[in-house]
Protein backbone atom coordinates (compact mmCIF):
# COMPACT_ATOMS: atom_id res chain seq x y z
CA UNK A 1 0.00 0.00 0.00
CA UNK A 2 1.12 3.60 -1.08
CA UNK A 3 1.95 6.36 1.33
CA UNK A 4 -1.21 8.50 2.52
CA UNK A 5 -1.51 11.32 1.02
CA UNK A 6 -1.53 14.49 3.14
CA UNK A 7 -1.90 17.87 2.06
CA UNK A 8 0.81 21.02 3.17
CA UNK A 9 -2.39 22.70 5.02
CA UNK A 10 -3.00 19.67 7.06
CA UNK A 11 0.94 19.14 7.89
CA UNK A 12 0.94 22.63 9.38
CA UNK A 13 -2.41 22.52 11.13
CA UNK A 14 -1.54 19.85 13.10
CA UNK A 15 1.81 20.43 14.31
CA UNK A 16 0.90 24.34 15.27
CA UNK A 17 -2.04 23.29 16.50
CA UNK A 18 -0.85 20.42 18.93
CA UNK A 19 2.50 22.34 19.63
CA UNK A 20 0.23 25.40 21.12
CA UNK A 21 -1.93 22.84 23.17
CA UNK A 22 1.47 21.62 24.44
CA UNK A 23 2.79 24.98 25.13
CA UNK A 24 -0.06 25.89 26.71
CA UNK A 25 -0.42 23.30 29.39
CA UNK A 26 3.54 24.68 30.24
CA UNK A 27 1.76 27.94 31.35
CA UNK A 28 1.73 26.60 34.72
CA UNK A 29 3.60 23.07 35.93
CA UNK A 30 4.46 21.48 39.28
CA UNK A 31 7.84 20.99 38.51
CA UNK A 32 10.61 22.50 35.81
CA UNK A 33 13.67 20.80 35.28
CA UNK A 34 15.98 23.05 33.17
CA UNK A 35 18.88 20.73 31.18
CA UNK A 36 18.20 17.06 29.66
CA UNK A 37 21.44 15.82 30.97
CA UNK A 38 22.26 13.06 33.42
CA UNK A 39 20.77 14.57 36.74
CA UNK A 40 18.06 16.49 34.98
CA UNK A 41 16.36 13.36 33.49
CA UNK A 42 16.91 10.91 36.50
CA UNK A 43 14.91 13.93 38.24
CA UNK A 44 12.32 14.33 35.93
CA UNK A 45 11.66 10.33 35.82
CA UNK A 46 11.36 10.37 39.40
CA UNK A 47 9.04 13.41 39.70
CA UNK A 48 7.35 12.00 36.71
CA UNK A 49 6.56 9.05 38.72
CA UNK A 50 5.44 10.50 41.48
CA UNK A 51 2.56 12.22 39.80
CA UNK A 52 4.23 15.94 39.28
CA UNK A 53 3.33 17.43 36.21
CA UNK A 54 6.84 17.94 34.70
CA UNK A 55 8.30 19.73 32.38
CA UNK A 56 12.18 20.09 30.94
CA UNK A 57 13.64 22.75 28.77
CA UNK A 58 16.54 21.60 26.98
CA UNK A 59 18.71 24.25 25.12
CA UNK A 60 19.63 21.71 22.24
CA UNK A 61 17.94 20.06 19.75
CA UNK A 62 18.81 16.78 21.56
CA UNK A 63 19.05 15.11 25.24
CA UNK A 64 21.86 13.20 27.19
CA UNK A 65 24.33 16.57 28.31
CA UNK A 66 27.54 15.29 28.93
CA UNK A 67 26.74 11.81 28.52
CA UNK A 68 27.22 11.55 24.58
CA UNK A 69 31.10 12.44 25.06
CA UNK A 70 31.60 10.10 27.47
CA UNK A 71 35.12 10.40 28.71
CA UNK A 72 37.44 12.43 26.54
CA UNK A 73 35.10 10.78 23.60
CA UNK A 74 36.05 7.13 24.52
CA UNK A 75 32.45 5.68 24.13
CA UNK A 76 31.91 4.64 27.66
CA UNK A 77 30.71 6.10 31.16
CA UNK A 78 31.56 4.59 34.35
CA UNK A 79 28.35 4.47 37.54
CA UNK A 80 29.00 2.92 40.82
CA UNK A 81 27.05 1.23 43.33
CA UNK A 82 24.10 2.26 44.11
CA UNK A 83 23.59 4.47 41.25
CA UNK A 84 23.51 1.64 38.95
CA UNK A 85 19.66 0.99 39.92
CA UNK A 86 18.87 3.89 38.20
CA UNK A 87 19.90 2.85 34.89
CA UNK A 88 18.65 -0.40 35.46
CA UNK A 89 15.40 0.60 36.25
CA UNK A 90 15.56 1.89 32.19
CA UNK A 91 16.79 -1.27 30.76
CA UNK A 92 20.04 0.43 30.23
CA UNK A 93 22.61 -2.64 30.40
CA UNK A 94 25.59 -2.48 32.26
CA UNK A 95 28.79 -4.42 32.29
CA UNK A 96 30.50 -4.93 35.78
CA UNK A 97 34.21 -3.76 35.88
CA UNK A 98 34.83 -4.04 39.12
CA UNK A 99 33.05 -4.78 41.95
CA UNK A 100 30.37 -2.10 42.12
CA UNK A 101 31.72 -0.08 39.62
CA UNK A 102 29.85 -0.61 36.16
CA UNK A 103 30.76 1.00 32.44
CA UNK A 104 27.83 1.66 30.20
CA UNK A 105 27.05 2.95 26.49
CA UNK A 106 26.86 6.65 26.38
CA UNK A 107 23.92 6.36 23.21
CA UNK A 108 22.18 3.76 25.24
CA UNK A 109 21.87 5.31 28.37
CA UNK A 110 20.95 9.09 26.58
CA UNK A 111 18.71 7.26 24.58
CA UNK A 112 17.12 4.84 27.44
CA UNK A 113 16.90 7.57 29.98
CA UNK A 114 15.10 10.12 27.65
CA UNK A 115 12.50 7.19 27.19
CA UNK A 116 12.32 6.95 30.78
CA UNK A 117 11.53 10.29 31.83
CA UNK A 118 9.10 10.67 28.71
CA UNK A 119 7.43 6.94 29.57
CA UNK A 120 7.25 8.38 33.14
CA UNK A 121 5.03 11.40 31.97
CA UNK A 122 7.36 13.99 31.66
CA UNK A 123 7.96 16.49 29.12
CA UNK A 124 10.77 17.07 27.09
CA UNK A 125 10.83 20.47 25.16
CA UNK A 126 14.00 21.57 23.27
CA UNK A 127 15.39 23.67 21.54
CA UNK A 128 14.45 26.37 24.60
CA UNK A 129 16.85 28.10 26.54
CA UNK A 130 16.00 29.59 30.21
CA UNK A 131 17.12 32.65 30.45
CA UNK A 132 15.89 34.05 33.71
CA UNK A 133 13.81 33.08 36.95
CA UNK A 134 10.16 34.61 37.66
CA UNK A 135 10.96 35.78 41.53
CA UNK A 136 7.42 36.73 44.13
CA UNK A 137 6.81 37.25 47.36
CA UNK A 138 10.53 35.85 48.29
CA UNK A 139 10.20 32.72 46.52
CA UNK A 140 11.28 31.63 42.93
CA UNK A 141 7.84 30.97 40.92
CA UNK A 142 8.95 29.97 37.48
CA UNK A 143 11.33 30.61 34.61
CA UNK A 144 11.82 32.87 31.88
CA UNK A 145 12.12 30.61 28.26
CA UNK A 146 13.42 31.52 24.85
CA UNK A 147 13.91 29.89 21.49
CA UNK A 148 17.44 29.23 21.64
CA UNK A 149 17.80 29.98 18.05
CA UNK A 150 16.10 33.42 18.38
CA UNK A 151 18.61 33.97 21.16
CA UNK A 152 21.32 33.08 18.82
CA UNK A 153 20.23 35.12 15.77
CA UNK A 154 20.57 38.43 17.96
CA UNK A 155 17.06 39.37 17.33
CA UNK A 156 15.13 41.41 20.21
CA UNK A 157 12.49 39.16 20.94
CA UNK A 158 10.59 39.31 24.24
CA UNK A 159 10.68 35.79 26.20
CA UNK A 160 7.63 33.75 27.65
CA UNK A 161 7.34 32.48 31.14
CA UNK A 162 6.27 29.36 32.64
CA UNK A 163 5.05 29.24 36.37
CA UNK A 164 5.79 26.28 38.76
CA UNK A 165 5.99 24.80 41.87
CA UNK A 166 9.71 24.12 41.76
CA UNK A 167 12.72 25.04 39.11
CA UNK A 168 15.53 22.71 39.27
CA UNK A 169 18.32 23.61 37.69
CA UNK A 170 20.49 20.67 36.37
CA UNK A 171 22.51 23.21 33.32
CA UNK A 172 25.41 21.49 34.57
CA UNK A 173 29.07 23.01 35.48
CA UNK A 174 27.68 26.47 34.17
CA UNK A 175 24.81 26.60 36.85
CA UNK A 176 22.76 28.76 34.66
CA UNK A 177 19.71 29.13 36.27
CA UNK A 178 21.38 29.62 39.51
CA UNK A 179 23.76 32.26 38.10
CA UNK A 180 21.25 34.13 37.28
CA UNK A 181 19.60 34.44 39.93
CA UNK A 182 22.77 35.05 42.01
CA UNK A 183 22.92 38.26 39.82
CA UNK A 184 19.38 39.61 39.53
CA UNK A 185 18.00 39.13 42.71
CA UNK A 186 20.04 40.08 45.47
CA UNK A 187 17.50 39.50 48.41
CA UNK A 188 18.26 36.02 47.63
CA UNK A 189 22.01 36.07 49.17
CA UNK A 190 23.24 33.67 46.71
CA UNK A 191 26.77 33.25 45.79
CA UNK A 192 27.92 30.64 43.22
CA UNK A 193 31.35 29.52 43.93
CA UNK A 194 32.48 27.72 40.62
CA UNK A 195 33.36 23.84 40.66
CA UNK A 196 37.04 22.80 42.15
CA UNK A 197 39.24 20.79 41.23
CA UNK A 198 39.57 16.98 40.56
CA UNK A 199 38.70 14.75 43.46
CA UNK A 200 35.98 12.04 41.92
CA UNK A 201 35.13 9.72 45.48
CA UNK A 202 34.99 13.16 47.59
CA UNK A 203 33.10 14.88 44.47
CA UNK A 204 30.66 12.20 43.96
CA UNK A 205 30.15 12.04 47.74
CA UNK A 206 29.61 15.63 48.22
CA UNK A 207 26.94 16.19 45.45
CA UNK A 208 24.61 13.95 46.37
CA UNK A 209 24.93 15.02 49.97
CA UNK A 210 24.64 19.59 49.02
CA UNK A 211 21.49 18.66 46.08
CA UNK A 212 19.28 19.70 47.30
CA UNK A 213 16.33 23.25 47.74
CA UNK A 214 18.98 26.39 47.14
CA UNK A 215 15.96 28.89 48.11
CA UNK A 216 12.41 28.57 48.08
CA UNK A 217 11.48 27.25 44.98
CA UNK A 218 14.91 26.49 43.45
CA UNK A 219 16.71 23.20 43.83
CA UNK A 220 19.80 21.95 42.17
CA UNK A 221 21.17 18.98 41.11
CA UNK A 222 24.17 17.26 39.02
CA UNK A 223 27.19 19.77 38.69
CA UNK A 224 25.17 22.30 39.62
CA UNK A 225 25.75 22.08 42.96
CA UNK A 226 29.34 21.85 42.44
CA UNK A 227 29.24 25.26 40.68
CA UNK A 228 27.15 26.78 43.51
CA UNK A 229 29.09 25.41 46.42
CA UNK A 230 33.08 25.13 45.30
CA UNK A 231 32.96 21.16 45.18
CA UNK A 232 35.28 19.33 43.61
CA UNK A 233 34.55 17.93 39.90
CA UNK A 234 34.50 13.95 39.95
CA UNK A 235 35.49 13.12 35.53
CA UNK A 236 33.32 11.11 33.77
CA UNK A 237 31.57 8.96 36.35
CA UNK A 238 28.07 9.41 36.97
CA UNK A 239 26.68 7.92 39.76
CA UNK A 240 26.55 11.15 41.77
CA UNK A 241 24.63 13.39 38.97
CA UNK A 242 21.89 10.03 39.03
CA UNK A 243 21.49 10.12 42.77
CA UNK A 244 21.29 13.48 43.12
CA UNK A 245 18.77 13.64 40.34
CA UNK A 246 16.82 11.36 42.51
CA UNK A 247 17.23 12.91 45.72
CA UNK A 248 16.06 16.29 44.74
CA UNK A 249 12.97 14.79 42.92
CA UNK A 250 12.05 13.32 46.30
CA UNK A 251 12.38 17.22 47.46
CA UNK A 252 10.13 18.74 45.17
CA UNK A 253 7.90 15.67 45.44
CA UNK A 254 7.33 16.50 49.05
CA UNK A 255 6.87 20.61 48.47
CA UNK A 256 4.63 19.76 45.47
CA UNK A 257 2.47 17.24 46.62
CA UNK A 258 2.82 16.68 50.31
CA UNK A 259 4.73 13.71 49.54
C1 LIG B 1 18.10 25.17 28.90
C2 LIG B 1 20.25 24.42 29.34
C3 LIG B 1 20.62 25.69 29.82
C4 LIG B 1 19.63 26.72 29.84
C5 LIG B 1 22.34 24.40 29.96
O1 LIG B 1 25.98 19.28 31.43
P1 LIG B 1 24.93 18.27 31.74
O2 LIG B 1 25.20 16.88 31.36
O3 LIG B 1 24.60 18.43 33.32
P2 LIG B 1 24.49 17.37 34.53
O4 LIG B 1 24.82 18.16 35.74
O5 LIG B 1 23.22 16.65 34.50
O6 LIG B 1 25.66 16.32 34.25
C6 LIG B 1 26.97 16.73 34.22
C7 LIG B 1 27.83 15.71 33.46
O7 LIG B 1 27.37 15.61 32.14
C8 LIG B 1 29.22 16.22 33.48
O8 LIG B 1 29.52 17.15 32.73
C9 LIG B 1 30.17 15.70 34.44
C10 LIG B 1 29.83 14.56 35.32
N1 LIG B 1 31.33 16.29 34.50
C11 LIG B 1 32.34 16.03 35.46
C12 LIG B 1 33.61 16.77 35.11
O9 LIG B 1 34.55 16.67 35.94
O10 LIG B 1 33.71 17.43 34.06
O11 LIG B 1 23.58 18.70 31.06
C13 LIG B 1 23.11 20.03 31.16
C14 LIG B 1 22.08 20.26 30.08
C15 LIG B 1 22.72 20.33 28.68
O12 LIG B 1 22.00 19.48 27.81
C16 LIG B 1 22.58 21.79 28.28
O13 LIG B 1 22.36 21.98 26.89
C17 LIG B 1 21.38 22.23 29.08
O14 LIG B 1 21.49 21.52 30.32
N2 LIG B 1 21.35 23.65 29.44
N3 LIG B 1 19.02 24.15 28.89
N4 LIG B 1 18.39 26.42 29.36
N5 LIG B 1 19.90 27.96 30.28
N6 LIG B 1 21.91 25.64 30.20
Amino acid sequence: MGLRRVDEAVITRAIVRRALEDIISCAEVDAIVVGAGPSGLTAARYLARGNARTIVLERRLSFGGGIGGGGMLFPKVVVERPADEALREVGVRLEEYEEGVYVADPAEMMAKMAVGAIDAGAKIILGVTVEDVAFKGGEITGVVVQWTAVRESGLHVDPLAFRSKAVIDCTGHAAEVLSVAARKIPDLRLKVLGEASMHAPAAERLIVEHAGQVRPGLFAAGMAVAALYGLPRMGPIFGGMLLSGRKVAGLVLRRVKGQ
